[in-house]
């Protein structure tokens, strides 16, 4: 287990600070279920020691997971709601960059800035922040918060959201993040929320549409293993969404298959997006792939990375490739 108890303990007393009685809680651009969750159950919390919390986010949030903003809701605020606000908590995310299109605001606004998060690399805007890369999801940080103060104010409904980011974020609880520790919170989360971890899990994985289907076959026909670097590539044009009938979102999910190829330590899945490529980057070896990652301006973890090539398709493949190759070598 990491080190966390002293910036929680620093982070929940300026979280209950009397002078903020209005918190705004922003999570990252396209959303996933430990950016929602999170964002949920810490403001579900606040909302219990008597904070006005208002939840933004810059995108709509995923079908699959849209049944956690009943608990709490998660809107596209404008700048006036913000600025109304007395502090700012920034969960799933470390940059004002990763918060979408009120990015200057956030640099520029006086509210005192914190952030909860286990991504490295972290600005230096924010007054407090937890900070724990080690942490397998930020939902887990949140858990911890609640643990620290009033484990006894964890509602059901946070129990879910907090379960749901933890799941999501630990690939089902499969990564090297995992450990005693998660599968503690994870227990007293089901037994605290009387989760029926089945309906979750067939909630947020069990949700695909045909169309989507169709492009996963497709997909997988691109599947490429380079056998020396062990480096597995997808690729996805806007014509196979198009032809398909399906969006980026669908793509949630993929780049599993060439991770799950027998002598494949890298994947990467590209996708053509408005008029460039998106690099997904996950490994499932010591191979690091925000290191990749970043020669192409992007970042994220050692395992899950994301950057974006300025195109076309096959010149983004061939320097990935090449990069691979140099940094395998
Ligand atoms: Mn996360």
């Amino acid at each position: 287990m990491y080190d966390y108890k002293d910036d929680t303990r620093k982070l929940i007393r300026d979280l209950l600070d009397p002078a903020f009685k209005n918190i705004a809680i922003i999570s990252h651009i396209r959303p996933d279920a430990d950016a929602i969750g999170s964002q949920v159950a810490l403001a579900l919390w606040l909302k219990s020691h008597g904070k006005n919390v208002v939840a933004h986010n810059d995108d709509q949030v995923p079908d699959n997971i849209s049944w956690l903003t009943g608990f709490f809701p998660v809107a596209n605020q404008d700048e006036s709601a913000l600025n109304s606000c007395d502090a700012i908590v920034f969960v799933d995310g470390n940059d004002p960059k990763r918060f979408g299109r009120h990015e200057a605001w956030f640099r520029e606004s006086e509210q005192p800035k914190f952030m909860i998060d286990h991504h490295p690399q972290p600005s230096d805007i924010f007054r407090q922040t937890l900070s724990v890369t080690k942490a397998g999801s930020t939902a887990e940080l949140i858990y911890l918060i609640i643990r620290e103060h009033d484990l006894e104010n964890l509602s059901p409904e946070m129990c879910r959201a907090i379960y749901t980011g933890i799941m999501t974020d630990t690939g089902s609880f499969r990564f090297d993040s995992v450990g005693p520790h998660t599968h503690e919170i994870i227990a007293d989360v089901i037994k605290r929320g009387n989760i029926n971890v089945s309906e979750i899990h067939q909630k947020v994985y069990d949700n695909r549409t045909l169309n989507q289907l169709s492009l996963l076959s497709r997909v997988l026909g691109t599947t490429e293993l380079d056998e020396r670097t062990q480096l597995a590539t997808i690729t996805v044009t806007e014509t196979d969404l198009a032809e398909t009938g399906s969006t980026h979102d669908d793509l949630e999910g993929f780049i599993a298959h060439p991770l799950s190829l027998r002598d494949c330590t890298v994947a990467v899945l590209f996708s053509e997006r408005d008029g460039k490529v998106k690099m997904s980057l996950r490994s499932k070896a010591d191979f690091d792939v925000n290191k990749l990652a970043r020669f192409f301006d992007g970042g994220g973890h050692q395992k899950a990375a994301g950057a974006w090539h300025p195109g076309p398709l096959e010149k983004a493949v061939s320097e990935i490739k090449e990069k691979v190759r140099e940094l395998s070598a």
